[in-house]
């Protein structure tokens, strides 16, 4: 995959990353001992071409279309010159998970094989979309927001965009031009993207160039073919532990793990270190924001040498229960199953 790898500016070490083709998938064993937040340098990349390496100096971000009455065009001062908001919220591929269509339902679904590392929660900083949008006298009439990104463009299929219903871009997105107090790296956008919480990753258009706002309904590969259908995203929970990792009997473990949905909160995790025959609840910990995840942990001290299948199941407010077959999708989304983590026990 040395090919593959240039696509990517950022280093990417085989302890913080697992490489799938022009993607990197973060380690979840990379996260344990660590805050909140996913460290910049172990976040995951999911790219359509490579990241492009765009000069600030010369960048515009246009906003136009029939949506709106004034074009406006800003650069990347006046961007940083405008009022600024802080939002701490996760962003993740839909594609998450993907691999377990093939690995526990035994109907693999075709794309990136991730595991549950394509996720990751940033501190991002940067401008409403609302504001810009209102800039630019954006209209009763306006329907949809399409921002594509300055990245090469996809096979035949011209830059990557996405249509947001004008309700969402209106509500909570950033136009954001820092991660975790930095700006922005290369792979995550330089020098702007959009984060769009709770939904899926692809709504987070990186490397922003232009914005446009339409009257009707759009299509584009990326709501009719790719992605097609997806907005938020459900619930997942993952334990911070290798895959495969060794454990020793007799020695008191406490297990960490995240979970999180695009649906809302939390309420409640339970583990399995049995393979789901019992279930206990895990204890939250730390914080808890909507738009990212809740961190929890349990005790366990492994008795039985052998290999045994550790499982968390998250429900979120809406009731919503992580399921133990997630729903078949033909493109390989939405895996909201419990996933089966295999460890190994030896003696101790
Ligand atoms: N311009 C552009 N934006 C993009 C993409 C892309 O390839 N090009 N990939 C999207 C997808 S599918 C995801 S999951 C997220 C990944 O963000 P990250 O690479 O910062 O983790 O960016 C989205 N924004
Ligand atoms: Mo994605």
């Amino acid at each position: 995959m040395k090919q593959a790898a240039t696509t990517i500016v950022k280093p990417l070490p085989d302890h913080l990353f697992t490489s799938r083709g022009a993607n990197a998938e973060m380690r979840w064993e990379a996260m344990a001992g660590f805050g909140y937040h996913t460290p910049t340098d172990r976040f995951f990349v999911r790219n359509h071409t490579s990241t492009p390496l765009i000069d600030a100096f010369t960048w515009r971000l246009r906003l136009h279309g029939p949506g709106v009455r004034c074009p406006v065009e800003f650069d990347y001062a006046q961007l940083l010159a405008m009022p600024s908001r802080t939002l701490d919220a996760a962003i993740e591929c839909a594609g998450n998970g993907r691999r377990f269509y093939g690995t526990q339902q035994h109907d693999p679904a075709p794309g990136t094989q991730w595991g549950l590392g394509a996720i990751g929660v940033a501190r991002w900083r940067g401008v409403r979309l609302a504001y810009l949008l209102k800039q630019a006298g954006i209209g009763p009439d306006a329907v949809e927001v399409v921002p594509s990104g300055l990245d090469a463009p996809f096979e035949d299929h011209g830059h990557v965009r996405r249509p947001l219903p004008v309700d969402k871009a209106m509500r909570d997105v950033l136009v954001a031009y820092e991660m975790n107090g930095r700006p922005l790296p290369a792979d995550h956008g330089f020098p702007a993207r959009l984060v769009v919480p709770g939904w899926a990753g692809i709504a987070s258009i990186k490397w922003l160039g232009d914005i446009e706002v339409t009257t009707r309904h759009v299509l584009t590969p990326w709501n009719t073919v790719f992605y097609r259908g997806l907005t938020v995203l459900p619930a997942k929970s993952a334990f911070e532990l290798a895959w495969d990792a060794t454990l020793v009997t007799g020695r008191p473990y406490v297990l960490h793990g995240r979970s999180w949905s695009g649906r809302g909160r939390i309420v409640r995790v339970e583990v399995s270190v049995d393979g789901g025959l019992t279930w206990r609840k895990a204890e939250h910990h730390g914080r808890h924001l909507v738009s990212a995840w809740l961190p929890w942990h349990v005790q366990w001290t492994p008795r039985r040498p052998g290999p045994h299948v550790l499982m968390a199941r998250a429900t979120d407010e809406t009731g919503a229960t992580q399921p133990l077959i997630a729903a078949r999708h033909p493109l390989g989304y939405d895996f909201d199953a419990v996933v089966r983590h295999p460890v190994q026990v030896i003696k101790g």
